[in-house]
């Protein structure tokens, strides 16, 4: 049995350097700037203020990786980053809060679950995503390690003592496949799909939103996570899941994603089940389609948290 926490701790992550553009470092203050505490606040939870946590920039002495191993562009300073971020989700785990975690891009889901790992190693993990996220440094084909966390935290994936700035790592504890569903993929590089199989990892693509409707395809994959039983349950939101014509600023867009609604119900849905114990709100990049598309790109990010956060329509 696992209780609901009341406190929801905000821990900012202005994380740009897993892609190639600037802007997601912008996204944690835009989000609170925008009522981020008035949500928290009027759902009935005491809102915790972290503040930002300070990233610092890649410099042209950081060791890199050395190539037998692949390609992880600014590797040194993404996982130095992201190792702060594990440390404080861990506390605040431990403390019984609600993690709410504002990106930045989304190498900070890396962060995000080697903390709620060390805490709750059976825990079960969506990924809301246009993307699978589990590129390795050496299936790769772009090097940026937004594309990355999720191969960092599987079992058995990638020696992380090889990556410069994550060597961290390298023993933390790891998830095993049946930990991690997606829900909304629809683009997925080839050596990640050969990953996706080779492990057997549940994925309900856009396809099942089709062809199941949102409703289904939620209950499917709860059931997946917790019908034998009971888990807590981290939420990684990339608002690229979501379609371009409601969140437009974001770095990679793809087209044919979750509807307003549909995206709302993925939150809400997991909201139902009371066993949300972490959220990430990634990917969020006002400095794209600035203006009019930023503000509708922030208004459903802040409305996503919300419903995550246990928004009822009635
Ligand atoms: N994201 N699969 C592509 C890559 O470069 O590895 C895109 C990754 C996008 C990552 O949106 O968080
Ligand atoms: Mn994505
Ligand atoms: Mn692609
Ligand atoms: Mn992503």
């Amino acid at each position: 049995h696992v209780v609901m926490p009341q406190t929801v701790s905000v821990i900012g992550v202005p994380m740009t350097y897993g892609q190639p553009l600037l802007g997601t470092n912008f996204g944690p203050d835009m989000l609170r700037n925008a009522g981020l505490h008035k949500v928290i606040t009027e759902l009935g939870w005491c809102a915790e203020e972290n503040g930002n946590l300070e990233i610092a920039p890649p410099t042209v002495n950081d060791p890199v990786i050395d190539p037998d191993f692949g390609n992880a562009k600014s590797s040194f300073a993404v996982g130095n980053s992201i190792k702060q971020l594990a440390d404080i989700y861990e506390q605040k785990a431990r403390e019984g809060k609600f993690n709410l975690v504002l990106g930045g891009d989304h190498t900070i889901g890396a962060g995000s679950l080697a903390g709620l790992l060390r805490v709750h190693p059976d825990a079960g993990i969506i990924w809301v995503d246009a993307h699978a996220d589990i590129n390795t440094p050496m299936t790769s084909e772009s090097g940026n390690m937004h594309g990355m966390p999720i191969s960092f935290l599987m079992e058995n994936l990638v020696d992380c003592s090889k990556v410069p700035g994550f060597e961290w790592l390298a023993d933390s504890p790891k998830l095993k496949p049946e930990q991690l569903v997606y829900i909304a993929l629809r683009d997925v590089d080839q050596g990640e799909k050969r990953i996706l199989r080779e492990l057997g990892i549940k994925a309900f693509c856009m396809q099942s939103v089709d062809r199941y409707g949102i409703g289904r395809t939620m209950e499917m994959a709860l059931d997946y996570l917790c019908a034998e039983k009971q888990r807590p349950i981290h939420m990684s939101y990339d608002i690229d899941a979501v379609d371009p014509v409601d969140a437009p600023s974001t770095g990679t867009r793809v087209r044919g994603g979750l509807t307003w609604r549909e995206a709302n119900y993925v939150a809400e849905a997991v909201a139902e089940t009371n066993l949300l114990v972490g959220l990430d709100m990634v990917e969020v990049n006002p400095s794209l389609a600035p203006g009019k598309g930023a503000d509708t790109t922030v208004d459903m990010a802040l409305l996503l948290i919300g419903s995550a956060l246990g928004r009822r329509i009635l």
